[in-house]
């Protein structure tokens, strides 16, 4: 096994990685801004490097930094954890090239799935059903007055760069065609710097299912079981469960085993997730994710599978210590994200906490670097603790989610506690009863 791993992130999930090569018996190396200096896994890691201001462009996302603080420290191994440089396929090859291991998987498949119309393609050959629309980029009105014709309106224009929503335009009908096309390559060019997009029917109220996969590099390939993430709000996920109160057991057992069959003719190592969105009974693939997620912990609460631990072992040439038919679901999980920002307008909430008090008891499981005294920085994502629950059922994860919430303090900024409290007692959320569209149409009815 590795005998050092330099975590190339910051935050919860630094704390995460640390926490799992710890019970490996590994050393870890801590990389940080200077705005990170005090945080709770720079202080537990077995080494730190300052690499950088706090903007991320010139710490986080320095490629040439991080690799030289695995080469000072001797680190063996780079996990990139989630976000920042996880998708890098330009990163993970400068890791393989110092002679470093990426946690993750083969630069190919980083690219090839950063690349949303390859990634299509690729779903298509392998078995997976995609939503109906365009066969790669569109490049003419024409064209795409071609594709609508057969999927129907309304369509959603996306970018062959994009992922996250950024992008993405609707046309209702002909007439809106053009300037869907010339907006949406306009905002890809500008986001992405890739001007080129695609075409789908746009499916309007769907649940936002996917599928966990782990592979080793032997060829084997098991799924966990599904996580249901429609809880969201401009593209970030608020409340996270599994398994999903939309399907049926046969459901979840088909869409697992298409999945897994698909994975293994791709030819993937590591861990990954594969995105779904689900109408009317029916699966379409969007996107697959080619890293660790930040809602793996539910998948780990109703499997007992440490993915953390898993991936490093892959990494590292191991095989799966289980296969499918070692998997039992057990139960029920829930995560509520928490944020530093305010409940009702979302605007962020960085500074000191003057005091933190975790929630504990049975089910209860805390991912968050936060503690008493420390200051939220300003430069980065506002996520600063994951509260998951786990249950022998829906219900009483429902009823443990919300004992939660009270008991947890953290004083001194606002955070999206308050949000969760009310979700827990909404009648729709509490009957399992909403799409990826539920929690802004809530919200503007609360506006009005
Ligand atoms: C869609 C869609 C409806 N129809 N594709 C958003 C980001 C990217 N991952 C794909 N996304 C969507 N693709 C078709 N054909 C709706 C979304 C979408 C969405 C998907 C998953 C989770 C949250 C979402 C929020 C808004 C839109």
């Amino acid at each position: 096994m590795f005998d050092k791993i330099l975590i190339a992130n910051r935050g919860e999930i630094a704390l995460r990685i640390h926490r799992a090569c710890k019970e490996m018996g590994i050393d870890t190396v801590a990389i940080h801004s200077t705005a990170d200096h005090d945080a709770m896994n720079v202080r537990l890691a077995d080494e730190a490097v300052c690499i950088g201001p706090p903007a991320g462009g010139v710490s986080y996302l320095h490629m040439p930094a991080i690799i030289s603080a695995a080469d000072i420290t001797g680190a063996q191994a780079v996990h990139p954890g989630v976000g920042f440089l996880s998708e890098n396929a330009n990163f993970a090859e400068m890791v393989e090239t110092h002679g470093l291991t990426f946690i993750g998987p083969s630069p190919d498949h980083l690219r090839n799935m950063g690349d949303k119309v390859t990634a299509k393609k690729i779903a298509q050959e392998i078995g997976l059903p995609v939503v109906p629309g365009s066969a790669g980029e569109v490049t003419s009105l024409k064209e795409a007055k071609e594709v609508a014709k057969s999927t129907g309106y309304p369509v959603l224009i996306k970018a062959t760069a994009g992922g996250g929503g950024r992008g993405m335009k609707i046309a209702n009908d002909e007439s809106e065609l053009e300037d869907a096309l010339s907006m949406a390559s306009n905002e890809a060019k500008a986001a992405f710097g890739n001007a080129g997009v695609y075409m789908e029917k746009y499916l309007g109220n769907p649940r936002h299912i996917e599928i966990q996969i782990i592979a080793d590099k032997h060829g084997n390939v098991v799924h966990l079981g599904e996580r249901d993430c429609s809880m969201q709000r401009r593209h970030q996920k608020v409340i996270e469960e599994a398994p999903s109160p939309a399907l049926s057991v046969k459901e979840r057992e088909e869409i697992g085993e298409l999945t897994r069959k698909a994975i293994e003719r791709l030819g993937y190592h590591s861990v990954g997730t594969v995105e779904y969105l689900y109408e009317n009974g029916e699966f379409f693939f969007i996107e697959m994710n080619t890293r660790l997620q930040v809602e793996h912990p539910i998948t780990e609460m109703i499997t007992g599978v440490d993915l953390v631990r898993e991936q490093i072992r892959i990494a590292h040439g191991h095989k799966l210590s289980f296969t499918q038919k070692d998997i039992r679901f057990s139960g029920h999980s829930i995560e509520c994200r928490i944020n530093a920002e305010h409940p009702e307008t979302f605007v962020p909430s960085p500074g000191k906490l003057q005091e933190y008090h975790a929630p504990g008891g049975l089910g209860i499981r805390v991912d968050s670097h936060l503690y008493s005294g420390y200051s939220v920085p300003p430069h980065y994502d506002s996520l600063i603790s994951k509260l998951i629950v786990h249950g022998k059922t829906r219900n009483e994860c429902l009823m443990r989610m919300r004992r939660a919430l009270g008991e947890y303090v953290i004083g001194g900024i606002n955070t999206s506690i308050p949000l969760h409290q009310h979700l827990l007692h909404q009648p729709d959320f509490i009957n399992g009863d909403y799409s990826i569209k539920w929690l802004e149409t809530h919200m503007e009815e609360n506006n009005k």
